[in-house]
């Protein structure tokens, strides 16, 4: 052992806190893919974030080097260096305990939630090196880690200094292992929408972002000081404004409240929760908290102003909230988290409190808007005479269309009748389809053509949505019906698949498709992409066969360079233009063979992804659309 100050008495319980997070690194950061790589950015500049808002740093750094490590640095008063409980300086404990912070932070608003906030350590584990510079006290300390544990000698008890400085902040360098993750390559479109996030929400911050892994390297300043309201312009950029934005803030039960809305001219709502800075994928108590009181303020202003009469109805929430884009944030000292992807806050005072202040806030501001009051009712109103029509269009087709197992037209049914082992895979175009059908394992492999480009639901009333061919054969094969804003009849425990395929050419139109599916699942069948049972099959784009050795399967440009490079010979490249161009053992192989094909499971990120670029992909601009498909068609990440 090199030396003595590394290890001591807590160094056993920190090498078996480590080494579980080695063992286990997708229970910490959820993957090993590029989004759990890119969680230790996010977990390091959590870390930062904390700092300011505790009310010390106004700046942040975030460089992606050159040599492919990750430099993260603030200016806030630099993690505390000083001798800690059992001789360890108080930053070791940072970096090597699990779920460190708290005990010497008196900040009340740590980042905490689900798959996030799980402490720096988790960071350290998972880094070949991890290296820190504390500015504070005078002096510029330095430390360093190797795969988690403290690598320098203590001097005379402390942390040894690189010099003197007047400043203060701390900076992070870290390089993430390559026996860990898939890949180490950080996503710069992913780092950097989040740092955008990030700056929306805390309107004093900046942060300063640089991309040196490229020839030119990409220098972003993100600053918000507009805050949520900025967020809000910025979610409606493209859409037809209805109302100003309203915007109101409070606090309640020792829980910060920030809330800012705007009614846009569709037939939607996007509605986002945060809490401490921490997206809300799955919504939660802050969410409810502000829809319930929200729904209850809105029926008592119809029927004062007489919009409702005695004998209507009230208005459903989702009535009130047709065309809104509104954005909840509040700070919470202690988080807790539920769900699927424990993004579900949990806390009942939440609820409370957001609902405190958004009654109090609303009624103050519509009181002395009632030209907005007006608008928001009519949106409302609208919104009933649809829902109205459109339970009863709903209804007949239901009753109408209760197909029997396997009576749909053009499903290929499986066999087998056990969910759990069934899949169904959804495939452009009749050739394809045809060519899939007879390729398939029809013990447990179910083949569902369909045709052309499939209804824009984003655009769509549920009533058009309903009556599209296609769309009621995938409701009816699928058999847990769906849900939408006016009623909820999906019941997951009827999926009669565990895998759901998309199945697409690796073409621009493939594409195209694959957004329009995922944006239906998304709005009609959300659960089904929560719960990983939907996917997209990624067939190969070339085939390689060298005069000697195997024959490969090669599934975008990246491999094939990488192909040309590494092989030494002759070799014939065939390269396929779309799945209808496959025989059909090349279609099993790569396409529908559980052991030797290749599958994105789609998560529900993709899926609003998909949502939220639908209408630019629709758009007649030419240009950015084919530029948007390129560049996220053969992106996504592979999961073999
Ligand atoms: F910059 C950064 F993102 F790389 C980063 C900054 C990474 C990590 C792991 C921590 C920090 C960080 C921590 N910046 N600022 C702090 N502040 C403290 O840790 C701190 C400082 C002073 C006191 C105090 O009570 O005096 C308490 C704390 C928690």
């Amino acid at each position: 052992m090199a030396n003595k100050n590394k290890y001591n008495a807590s160094s056993i319980t920190v090498l078996e806190g480590l080494e579980a997070v080695r063992e286990r690194p997708g229970m910490y950061i959820g993957s090993t893919g590029t989004k759990g790589l890119n969680h230790l950015i996010y977990e390091i500049v959590d870390n930062a974030v904390d700092e300011h808002s505790a009310g010390f740093a106004n700046e942040i750094w975030v460089t992606l080097e050159a040599d492919g490590s990750a430099t993260v640095k603030d200016n806030g008063r630099g993690v505390p260096v000083d001798m800690h409980e059992l001789g360890v300086p108080a930053e070791r404990i940072v970096f090597t305990t699990l779920h460190a912070g708290g005990k010497f932070d008196n900040n009340s608003y740590k980042t905490s939630g689900g798959l996030h906030g799980v402490g720096s350590s988790v960071v350290n584990a998972l880094s070949t090196y991890l290296d820190v510079e504390v500015s504070r006290d005078g002096f510029i300390s330095h430390d360093r880690y190797e795969k988690g544990l403290p690598v320098l000698d203590l001097v005379d008890g402390y942390l040894p200094r690189l010099g003197k400085t007047k400043e203060t902040g701390t900076k992070i360098n870290f390089f993430p292992d390559d026996t860990i993750f898939e890949k180490i390559k950080f996503k710069s479109e992913d780092i950097k929408s989040r740092l955008h996030q990030t700056a929306y929400l805390n309107p004093k911050l900046t942060i300063y972002y640089e991309d040196k892994r490229i020839d030119s390297p990409e220098k972003i300043k993100y600053s918000e000081p507009e805050g949520i309201v900025g967020f809000i312009k910025e979610l409606n950029t493209k859409s037809e404004l209805v109302t100003d934005i309203i915007y109101f803030r409070g606090s309640s039960e020792n829980i910060e409240v920030e809330v800012a809305f705007q009614y846009v001219n569709e037939f939607h709502e996007n509605v986002l929760g945060f809490c401490n800075n921490i997206y809300n994928a799955e919504g939660g108590t802050h969410i409810t908290g502000f829809k319930t009181q929200f729904t209850t303020i809105m029926n008592q202003y119809a029927r004062e102003i007489g919009v409702l009469k005695e004998k209507d109805s009230n208005f459903t929430g989702s009535d009130v909230r047709n065309g809104m884009t509104a954005v909840i944030s509040i700070k919470h000292p202690n988080p807790r988290f539920e769900g699927q992807t424990k993004t579900k806050l949990d806390n009942p005072d939440a609820s409370r409190a957001v609902s405190k202040v958004t009654g109090d806030e609303v009624v103050r501001y519509l009181d002395r808007n009632l030209e907005t009051l007006k608008s928001i009712l009519s949106c409302a109103e609208k919104s009933a005479k649809i829902r109205k029509t459109e339970e009863k269009t709903k209804t007949n087709l239901l009753t109408k269309q209760k197909f029997s197992f396997d009576s749909n037209g053009k499903l290929a049914n499986c066999e087998s009748r056990k969910a759990s082992e069934c899949e169904i895979f959804i495939v452009e175009g009749d050739s394809a389809g045809g060519s899939a059908k007879t390729a398939r394992n029809r013990m447990f492999q179910a083949i569902l053509p369909i045709r052309g480009k499939i209804l824009n639901v984003e655009k769509a009333t549920i009533d058009k949505v309903l009556a599209n061919a296609e769309i009621k054969t995938m409701i009816n094969s699928f058999g847990c019906g769906f849900s939408e804003g006016y009623g909820n009849d999906f019941d997951i425990t009827k999926l009669r698949y565990d895998k759901i395929i998309i199945m697409a050419d690796a073409d621009v139109d493939g594409a195209h498709i694959s957004t329009l599916l995922l944006t239906f699942f998304y709005r009609f069948m959300p659960e089904l992409i929560f719960e990983g049972h939907v996917y997209i099959a990624m067939p190969p784009l070339y085939k390689v066969m060298p005069s000697k050795g195997e024959e490969e399967y090669l599934y975008d440009d990246k491999a094939l360079e990488k192909y040309r490079k590494s092989h030494k010979g002759s070799f014939t490249l065939q390269r396929y233009k779309g799945l209808g161009e496959m025989d059909e053992t090349q279609l099993w192989e790569t396409t529908l063979n559980p052991e030797t094909r290749v599958l994105k499971q789609v998560e529900i990120e993709d899926a609003r992804l998909a949502s939220s670029v639908t209408e630019m992909l629709m758009g007649s601009e030419v240009p950015p659309r084919r530029e948007f498909i390129y560049k996220n068609a053969r992106e996504a990440e592979i999961d073999a």
